[in-house]
């Protein structure tokens, strides 16, 4: 069978396109369907449908022996180019090799790595592993992103994330950050969406009383937008939301449906994710909140792990910029905005030891 993707602004015109290409084919199988958020922000429907091999190249209108013969050239051309690289450069391969290595042992993706090699192979870089490091390095540097700090308009923020993780915590820095910590005090309010937790409201709550924030626990989608209606005067609101894990679809739906239900103000969510996670959770994570646009991940833990190539790996793969890091339990002291320095040098550390 072949796997194909088919891309659409919705899941139904993305099935047609597939149907479009294979519906004489009786054997269209959709293997799966997902919403996922594209590069500019907007929200693409994908499906992947599962087709025989023959119907596939019936479709681009190849029989197999063209095929075949495709195929024989390809390999033919491929053979060529590996002799000639073994002729000249056998040892900047080995250099390469190792470098991959290393950086793999530390989290980040081999595809990845080798996608930043393709265009130095063969070069003078491409023989030294210091150099090829350090070369490796920039390029982690360039894919990383940062979202500054921007309270220049009214926002409303959301937390998203897996239970523990470290949203509730991260609402009251940032609560505490924004209410009296920079050269504004901004006017801020807190949202708890987190109905399922008992004693969710209460963990907020007395932070909220101390700091005297308004603090709200609207009940339905129709609520939620009341209240954001009527805290419309703050400058920042901070919504807190239950803890999904990736097998809890309901709260999942509910938290789509808080978001999608509320036509009267933008919301930006944030992935809270942690530092010490591994690269595959963290994506099952993030895949799981793929109907959501996620604007930025806020980084916790920090302070628990000296390990940070599976995060590296991650936002670069995913193009997703940091906002803040975490660095510990104490509020409101542990919050930074997020930095590319640090989280670069500890992985420099990391690597040199
Ligand atoms: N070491 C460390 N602990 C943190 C950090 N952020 C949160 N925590 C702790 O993680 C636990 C869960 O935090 P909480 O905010 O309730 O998580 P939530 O379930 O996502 O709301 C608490 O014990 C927090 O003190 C951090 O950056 N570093
Ligand atoms: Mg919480």
């Amino acid at each position: 069978m072949v796997e194909e993707t088919f891309e659409a602004p919705t899941p139904k015109e993305a099935f047609a396109l597939a149907k479009e290409k294979y519906g004489r084919f009786s054997d269209l199988q959709l293997l799966r369907a997902r919403q996922i958020a594209g590069r500019d922000g907007k929200l693409v429907a994908e499906i992947t449908v599962a087709v025989s091999e023959s119907d596939y190249l019936a479709s681009i209108g190849i029989d197999e022996e063209t095929e075949l013969m495709d195929e024989l050239a390809e390999l033919r051309s491929r053979l060529e180019r590996m002799r000639e690289a073994a002729g000249i450069s056998v040892p900047s391969l080995e250099a390469t090799e190792k470098a991959v290595k290393l950086l793999e042992s530390k989290g980040l993706r081999r595809d990845w790595l080798l996608e930043r090699l393709e265009p130095i192979l063969g070069s003078p870089t491409a023989g030294d592993e210091k150099l090829l490091l350090s070369y490796l390095l920039e390029e982690i540097d360039e894919g990383l992103r940062v979202l500054p700090e921007d309270l220049s308009r009214r926002r409303v923020m959301m937390m998203v994330g897996p239970t523990g993780v470290g949203k509730t915590t991260t609402v009251a820095k940032l609560a505490a950050r924004y209410s009296y910590m920079l050269e504004r005090d901004y006017r801020v309010a807190l949202i708890n969406l987190d109905t399922w937790r008992a004693g969710a409201y209460e963990q907020l709550d007395n932070f909220a009383k101390i700091l005297h924030l308004e603090h709200r626990q609207p009940e339905s989608v129709e609520e939620f937008s009341q209240v954001l209606d009527a805290l419309s005067d703050y400058d920042v609101i901070l919504v807190d939301t239950a803890g999904i894990s990736p097998y809890d679809t309901e709260r999942l739906i509910q938290t789509i449906e808080f978001l999608k239900g509320v036509q009267n103000r933008e919301i930006s969510t944030n992935l809270v994710i942690s530092a010490t996670a591994k690269y595959e959770d963290i994506e099952e994570i993030y895949d799981h909140f793929s109907f959501i646009n996620i604007e930025s991940a806020i980084v916790t833990k920090f302070d628990e792990t000296r390990r940070v190539g599976d995060l590296i790996a991650f936002l670069t793969q995913k193009h997703l910029p940091v906002s803040y890091l975490s660095t510990g339990q104490r509020v409101p002291e542990d919050l930074l905005p997020a930095d590319k320095e640090k989280i670069l040098e500890q992985f420099a550390e990391e690597i040199d030891g």
